[in-house]
């Protein structure tokens, strides 16, 4: 019996050893002045198009289908002989993300089912040597972005759950997982990201995710991040690690969660940088195209969303799943073309904005640009006044945003009230502008 809960115990302090997250000793990073310049051009866009698409599609149940399914990888790729996007149109998607609003897209290279969705030499299993489509829509993409100045990013996964030397599953021990050939799945990862840089020189972001499917590994954070920055200082890395930024890091995302909240839990340490910020959500549940999923955000919810993050000077990347044959079902287009007419009519309360001095509050956020301060009000008051604590600025006037009404107001030193007698509230945003002396 003590023999056997020595050895248990024993066992457990060994996991507990093995289980330690990896700790990073990055070198100092100091951003080159067009990486910078970057920072200040990305915050301004406020609006971007997720994109998760791969082979996965084909069977329309997201793209983690291989895993939960428990799919034997031999099998899975078999899927590549059926992805044949002939619908697929650049121009399409391009002019989609434009008249929504939006100003970069961020599209998965590759996903944790190793799939390229570009040319590489790096490995054969990849849109164009594994299809029989065979054309690099990633090439296309960046063409057509560049053409209608539209920023382009590009989703890295980590993860690979199909090379042998991943070694997905396997336990890690010293950083590396055991019996696989990891440095040499990290050199792999540097080809491809050299490719990516290399062969599509207007990308912009590389945004990393899979981290959290091996905390306790060494993920050589320091060579690939300073490959890319070599390759080209004004790329910004992101890593979806759930983290605060490592340096070499040049944003700082959160996923369906807006920075400050920690809804998914999948954060420690839910503190807020100063590096740009970026939040992504889905349009309905899913990532991957889900034939079955009819969780439809509506117009009202994506605006509130976009609205939210840039009352706490975040980005919204909102996510699309395209179908198997490249279109994008008429739900999503519809939604966004609706976002779109929205954010025509209010677009100087968002693009460009930074967050204003006042923390969210219960009944909405402020924007604030130059001079100017955007009053969000996401729902509607039943009183006569709403009270902004802690604004300081010396306040001019103030209207109501796209009418030359005027409003009344008064400032006290905690902060200011607005009065609302009378003003016919807008469903989904009353804007009201202030003037600062
Ligand atoms: O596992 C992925 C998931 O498929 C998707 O890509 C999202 C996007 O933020 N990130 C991972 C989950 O954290």
């Amino acid at each position: 019996m003590k023999k056997i809960m020595l050895f248990l115990i024993s066992f457990f302090l060994l996991l507990q050893v093995q289980s330690q997250p990896y700790t990073y000793p990055l070198p100092a990073y100091s951003p080159a002045q067009a990486n910078l310049e970057y920072r200040e051009r990305f915050r301004d866009m406020k609006f971007g198009l997720f994109i998760h698409w791969g082979v996965y599609s084909v069977l329309g149940d997201g793209e983690w289908v291989m895993y939960h399914k428990k799919i034997p990888y031999d099998n899975y790729k078999r899927l590549a002989d059926f992805f044949n996007p002939v619908g697929f149109s650049a121009k399409e998607w391009v002019q989609m993300a434009k008249n929504a609003g939006m100003k970069y897209i961020t599209i998965t290279s590759r996903h944790h089912d190793g799939f390229s969705m570009f040319k590489t030499n790096a490995s054969s299993y990849n849109i164009v040597d594994a299809t029989t489509y065979k054309n690099d829509i990633l090439k296309e993409l960046a063409k057509e972005a560049e053409k209608e100045g539209i920023a382009l990013h590009f989703y890295y996964s980590l993860v690979d759950w199909g090379r042998t030397d991943y070694g997905h599953g396997k336990r890690i021990v010293d950083g590396k997982p055991e019996n696989t050939e990891w440095e040499n799945y990290i050199s792999f990862m540097k080809k491809q990201l050299t490719e990516l840089i290399t062969n599509y020189p207007n990308v912009k972001c590389i945004w990393f995710d899979g981290h959290w499917d091996r905390k306790d590994a060494n993920w050589h954070y320091d060579e690939l991040y300073s490959l890319i920055h070599k390759l080209n200082p004004e790329i910004l890395i992101g890593n979806n690690h759930h983290m605060p930024p490592l340096p070499g890091e040049d944003l700082q995302m959160f996923e369906k969660d807006l920075p400050g909240e920690n809804k998914t839990g999948y954060r420690k340490d839910n503190s807020i940088g100063a590096l740009p910020l970026e939040t992504c959500e889905t349009i309905n549940n899913s990532w991957g195209y889900n034939i079955n999923d009819r969780n439809y955000k509506s117009v009202k919810q994506i605006i509130h969303l976009l609205v939210n993050a840039a009352g706490r000077n975040a980005n919204l990347l909102l996510n699309v799943g395209p179908m198997p044959n490249g279109k994008i079902q008429s739900e999503f287009t519809d939604t966004l073309a609706a976002v779109g007419r929205w954010l025509q009519k209010n677009a100087e309360t968002i693009y460009g904005t930074r967050a204003g001095d006042m923390q969210p509050q219960d009944w909405g956020i402020v924007t604030s640009k130059n001079k100017t301060i955007y009053v969000h009000l996401l729902k509607k008051i039943n009183n006569d006044y709403i009270f902004l604590p802690g604004l300081e600025n010396n306040i001019r006037t103030a209207s109501l945003f796209g009418s030359k009404q005027d409003i009344r107001f008064k400032q006290v030193p905690e902060g200011l009230f607005i009065y609302l007698n009378n003003m016919i509230q807008d469903d989904i945003d009353t804007v009201i502008r202030l003037e600062v002396h």
